[in-house]
């Protein structure tokens, strides 16, 4: 059988944003509110992709080295909970234009490519916590983490050792 990976397209965080967002999330939701995601997993999300083979894997890489736009500068200023997915999550209250744009040209990529890609409209959000399925109260919105997007990446998710792990395979800058 072809070798095939698990692989999405998503903006990683600032390393000074990510640890502290680890801290705020800590004085923020007690432990049993759900499983928090490692500070160097934090990432969002702009086209999930599926298991894909190699040679699909050169033509999605192909096409995501052609987009030409400006960076961004994203603000998150807002926080949900989802129970049905178990997901406590941060994301801007008002998402840039470039951002809904990069993420909308990935998509589309990647549908052309085959990859499935789901009806529902983008929500751009940094999960923070998984399996949080109980009720939880959200912390008032004084928080805002701001900082510039110079760049998107292509991300292999692996389990191993009882954990999600994310590694960066490629990445192209936003100009
Ligand atoms: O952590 P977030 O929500 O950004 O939820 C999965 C995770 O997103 C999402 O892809 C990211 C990396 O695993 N994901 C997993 N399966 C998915 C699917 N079938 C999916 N997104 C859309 N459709």
């Amino acid at each position: 059988m072809r070798e095939q990976k698990r692989l999405f397209f998503g903006l990683e965080l600032p390393q000074q944003c990510r640890q502290e967002l680890i801290a705020w999330r800590a004085a923020t939701f007690p432990a049993e509110a759900g499983q928090p995601m490692a500070a160097d997993s934090l990432h969002l999300t702009l086209a999930f992709l599926g298991e894909v083979s190699e040679e699909k894997t050169r033509a999605l890489m192909q096409q995501a080295g052609r987009i030409a736009q400006p960076g961004f500068t994203l603000t998150l200023d807002d926080a949900g909970h989802w129970p049905r997915s178990g997901v406590i999550w941060l994301g801007p209250r008002q998402a840039p234009r470039g951002l809904l744009q990069l993420a909308a040209l990935l998509r589309s990529q990647a549908a052309r490519s085959g990859c499935y890609q789901t009806p529902l409209p983008f929500h751009p959000h940094v999960t923070l916590l998984r399996q949080a399925l109980q009720p939880v109260s959200l912390p008032p919105r004084n928080f805002c983490w701001s900082f510039p997007v110079e760049r998107f990446v292509l991300f292999q998710s692996q389990f191993s050792r009882g954990r999600t792990r994310y590694q960066a395979l490629a990445e192209w800058a936003l100009r």
